[in-house]
């Protein structure tokens, strides 16, 4: 009797202990993925060449590191049309939003709204301001690529006479900066002579920056020489010389794409400007986009990573206390050497 009793009260532990719930291990510490995020390159605009090259590093990187790259831009540069597409990304959930803005302050609350949803933000070529960024992908040193603008366009016109600046939209702040450091420049005795007379925005329309050459062209019959900080206005600016008969009488330098400009610096309509690797700078980009989603980096200055085939890089100071990786020095292309970059970018 006294053995049955126990048979059956072991047989009841047995059950229980059969019908416990399993001991749940402490959750393990989510491992950070290491590939496989959407990158979003969020571009000024679409139909933009430069930003096409750009699009082309970003998806080559995307390759590379396992990531998906996803380009999109408004049809115009308007920072509305910005904000529509962030605002639709951050629904998406995509891991990064790599940004070139149109206006680096009204993109700050979407760019912030944004982190808030823990996206990353990485800001490149027009940067966003310092509160709505995590990281700035610089092409080139500001001061460097204002000065030598100053430097070409006073070669060709042997430092004499009036000038003007035909530039994207007033909002940009890359231009912006290249514009002030342009101004310094001109403080220079030895541009004495040299007067920059107005400075017109022609917002990186084609159309729009073409009139806005005819403009000047006629609102000031003696001038000599035309800096346009941007890939569209400089080309639209070339045609306008090409088309008035004016090539020669007007100099013209500035930043252009090889592939857009090569027939104007053969023609000697525009006998030297500068840029620097669009290719490279989305390939950049985007590798920075995803060692911040790995969170191999966070952005902060003294942080060093291998980016790709660029090697190895140190994110510096972006003078705000931010972080700044910077691609490289501005070049400079003439009727010499337009012929090995014309059918590269
Ligand atoms: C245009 C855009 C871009 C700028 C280049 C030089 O394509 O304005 O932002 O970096 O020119």
């Amino acid at each position: 009797m006294k053995s049955k009793l126990f048979v059956s009260l072991l047989l009841v532990i047995v059950i229980l202990a059969a019908c416990a719930p399993p001991t749940v291990a402490p959750p393990a510490e989510k491992p950070a993925a290491k590939a496989g995020f959407k990158i979003a390159m969020v571009v000024k605009n679409l139909g933009n060449p430069f930003f096409e090259a750009a699009q082309k590093g970003c998806n080559e990187a995307a390759a590379e590191y396992g990531d998906e790259c996803i380009f999109q831009g408004p049809a115009t540069p308007t920072a509305e049309g910005q904000i529509e597409i962030i605002d639709a990304l951050i629904a998406q959930k995509v891991d990064v939003i790599a940004i070139t803005a149109n206006d680096p302050d009204a993109l700050v609350p979407v760019c912030k709204k944004a982190m808030d949803a823990g996206i990353k933000v990485v800001t490149w070529d027009s940067a966003v301001a310092p509160a709505g960024r995590q990281i700035f992908v610089n092409q080139a040193d500001m001061e460097q690529i204002g000065r030598i603008e100053v430097q070409m366009l006073a070669e060709m016109i042997g430092y004499k006479g009036q000038i003007a600046i035909l530039s994207a939209a007033a909002t940009m702040a890359n231009q912006n900066t290249w514009i002030e450091w342009m101004k310094e420049e001109l403080k220079d005795p030895k541009y004495k002579d040299m007067e920059l007379v107005t400075t017109v925005y022609g917002d990186d329309l084609r159309e729009k920056s073409y009139n806005e050459a005819l403009g000047l062209f006629k609102s000031y019959p003696d001038l000599k020489g035309i800096i346009s900080p941007t890939t569209v206005g400089i080309a639209a600016t070339a045609r306008a010389l090409t088309d008035e008969g004016l090539c020669g009488k007007i100099a013209l330098t500035g930043l252009g794409l090889p592939s857009e400009m090569a027939e104007y610096i053969k023609s000697g309509c525009c006998k030297a400007m500068a840029l620097w690797n669009p290719i490279d700078l989305g390939y950049m980009t985007t590798v920075v986009s995803h060692l911040m989603a790995s969170g191999e980096i966070t952005g902060k200055p003294g942080e060093t990573f291998k980016a790709g085939k660029l090697g190895e890089r140190t994110i510096v100071d972006d003078g705000a206390g931010g972080g700044m990786v910077l691609l490289g020095p501005p070049f400079q292309f003439n009727a010499e050497n337009i012929d090995q970059w014309k059918d590269v970018y």
